[in-house]
């Protein structure tokens, strides 16, 4: 199949057009990045929701519970799960995929997983190119499930429209969010399990360590503090009405800062890579024992080989 017929099958609603475009994007490959601009001109329509947090927190539980939410309001629904391959990870996939078995015959619902080993050009970058084919899929909502333990998983987040993060309720769930900084990256913050005993009191413990990190823009939150149990459902539509009612303006603002961030970090790869190009590599190899020696300074050193690497091939200019 042709990418041109890939992307028209992808915005008619076929679903396996859908999968096969995202296993292309996932991987990395040419015909992925023509199938993203192909679809360029369908993108916008979806609300992208992150969802992040510790590992255990209750993450998928939550997102299956809000698909079931938004399925009752009639709202099609695409679920992205990024698998961080982290040591959390092992079994994650296969519990997910049984949690969301309950949609399986939904054609108002999509879930696929990004496996972060394939990620060629960055996790961060992958599961924005994947977000967007799900957009140009038709769905109202986007839901990006990441957990949220480094810089790249916040980045997966920062790229969202709106973000729920999610907490169980105890003290070591709270230290490591705030740690990550996800507290300040979440237009929410979610204390699941709130059936069980404590979770009441976690979220008050949470609204007084907001007002510790003022300075850090978290004061005044307690509103945006949410006690939710996805066993439950209980808090679960709360929160589904307030991730939609984010107005269209900030999200017309959040959507050019991301922007702004996926082309600087695409061209910090793409200079990256040429440091690899033969010219530069083997300037490096020369150049680092003459710095050692005192014969070339650094800096000199350095421009030699940038200038290596962001200059024109030799043996492409070669007659
Ligand atoms: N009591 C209670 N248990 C919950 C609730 N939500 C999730 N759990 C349980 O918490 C455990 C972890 O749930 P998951 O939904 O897999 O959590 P997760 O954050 O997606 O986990 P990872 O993706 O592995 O980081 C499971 O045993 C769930 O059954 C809840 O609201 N109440
Ligand atoms: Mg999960």
């Amino acid at each position: 199949m042709t990418v041109d017929a890939l992307a028209k099958g992808i915005v008619a609603g076929d679903r396996r057009a859908l999968a096969r475009g995202l296993s292309l994007v996932e991987a990395g490959a040419a015909d992925g990045a023509a199938l993203l601009d192909a679809v360029r001109s369908r993108l916008g329509r979806a609300r992208r929701i992150g969802v992040t947090g510790p590992p255990g927190a209750g993450k998928s539980s939550l997102v299956n519970a809000l698909v079931r939410e938004a399925r009752a309001a009639g709202v099609e629904v695409a679920v992205l799960a990024v698998d961080p391959s982290s040591p959390f990870s092992g079994g994650a996939l296969l519990g997910d995929r049984v949690r969301m078995s309950e949609h399986a015959l939904d054609r108002g619902v999509f879930i696929r997983s990004q496996a972060s080993r394939l990620a060629m050009g960055g996790l961060a970058a992958t599961s924005h190119d994947m977000t967007d084919l799900l957009d140009a899929a038709g769905f109202d909502l986007v839901v990006v499930e990441t957990v949220g333990v480094g810089q790249s998983e916040l980045e997966i987040v920062r790229q969202a429209d709106v973000t729920a993060i999610v907490l169980a309720p105890s003290m070591g769930d709270m230290v490591q969010a705030m740690k990550a900084g996800l507290v300040e990256a979440g237009d929410v913050v979610v204390v699941n399990k709130g059936d069980l005993p404590g979770a009441a009191s976690c979220r008050d413990e949470i609204v007084a360590a907001f007002g510790m990190t003022a300075e850090s823009g978290g004061a005044a939150r307690a509103d945006d503090v949410l006690l939710v149990s996805a066993a439950t459902g209980d808090g679960v539509k709360e929160l589904l009405a307030r991730l939609r009612s984010i107005p269209d303006v900030v999200v017309a603002e959040r959507r050019i800062a991301a922007d702004a961030r996926r082309v600087d970090a695409a061209v910090v790869r793409a200079l990256a890579d040429l440091r690899l190009k033969p010219a530069a590599a083997s300037l490096a190899a020369t150049l680092t024992p003459a710095v050692r020696r005192g014969d070339v300074s650094l800096e000199e050193a350095v421009r030699t080989i940038v200038a290596a690497a962001v200059g024109p091939d030799r043996e492409a200019r070669r007659p």
